[in-house]
């Protein structure tokens, strides 16, 4: 199969290899970072603009920074979500969602709470660290899609409970069954692509090492170099909006 469409350069062997790997693959999964979402103009939480009021995430997302200021912290996640609500996904997530409608068993895991891969349309994911568009309510336990402008903050559910994002912060447990799922399909998987992400934060940075020891064949796509790099087979070095669709081929 020529891997290249006339008028255009050969694609680079590593690009090469991981595509075709990708066409025969019957088992995928993939497991997505804020880098995915850099492309939509989301910024990252390590990158340079990955600061707010020279506070950083460790430092917010955490129960014990919300106990102590929910307004503070509900200030830094309503910011996001004002952000974040012009976005669109990119072509990367596009081409995930794209891969999923093509491969017999496909698990999509991300670290993301953006929601854009759900935009894009992927549909067999689970997002291991929650979503920001979701609220959750510390009295009644009640959990709300909401995506308007949230006025009064912090909010409060119509009990008077406090809301808070339903999202995972540090030193909180994952979601049990979205953890277990992930590593349970990166381990039969056979190839499995890292997208976006700095491999730093456990345990969701544990799966891609579970596929390694279980003999999948991984492929990392990010512009830098992080510490997962060297135990890959394929470190691909770009944005990922230019290489998953070079990767998983059809529409741009
Ligand atoms: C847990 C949701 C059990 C919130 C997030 C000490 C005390 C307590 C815990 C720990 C501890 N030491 C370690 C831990 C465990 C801790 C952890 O791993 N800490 C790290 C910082 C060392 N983990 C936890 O606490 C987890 N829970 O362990 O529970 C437990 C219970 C009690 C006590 C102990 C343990 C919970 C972790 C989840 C935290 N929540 N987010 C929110 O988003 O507001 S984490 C946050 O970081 C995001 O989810 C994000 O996805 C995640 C990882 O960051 P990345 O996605 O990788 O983003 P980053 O900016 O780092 O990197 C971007 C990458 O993209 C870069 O590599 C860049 O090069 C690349 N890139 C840039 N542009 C592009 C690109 N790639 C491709 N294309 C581009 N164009
Ligand atoms: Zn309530």
């Amino acid at each position: 199969m020529s891997s290249t469409s006339p008028g255009t350069a050969p694609l680079p062997d590593d690009i090469r290899e991981a595509r075709l790997r990708l066409a025969r693959a019957r088992r995928v999964v993939a497991l997505t970072g804020a880098g995915i979402s850099a492309e939509s103009g989301v910024p990252t939480f390590r990158g340079a603009d990955g600061l707010w009021r020279n506070l950083r995430a460790e430092e917010l997302a955490t129960p014990r920074a919300f106990a102590r200021d929910p307004l503070l912290v509900w200030e830094w996640y309503e910011s996001r979500r004002r952000r974040m609500g012009s976005v669109q996904p990119n072509a990367g997530h596009h081409a995930l969602a794209r891969l999923e409608a093509r491969v017999p068993e496909f698990l999509l895991a991300t670290q993301n709470v953006d929601g854009l891969h759900g935009l894009a349309g992927s549909k067999r994911m689970v997002e291991l660290h929650g979503n920001l568009w979701r609220l959750r309510c510390l009295g009644c336990g009640a959990v709300r899609e909401d995506r308007r402008a949230l006025e009064d903050l912090p909010p409060r559910c119509t009990c008077s409970g406090l809301l808070r994002p339903d999202v995972v912060w540090f030193g909180e447990d994952l979601p049990a069954g979205a953890l277990e799922q992930a590593f349970t399909a990166a381990r039969a998987a056979d190839v499995v692509l890292v997208v976006g992400t700095s491999s730093l934060v456990y345990p969701a940075a544990a799966v891609p090492e579970a596929a390694i020891s279980a003999g999948a064949f991984v492929v990392e796509v990010n512009p830098e170099r992080t510490p997962l790099s060297e135990a890959c087979a394929l470190a691909l070095r770009g944005r990922s909006a230019e290489i998953l669709p070079q990767i998983v081929g059809g529409a741009a």
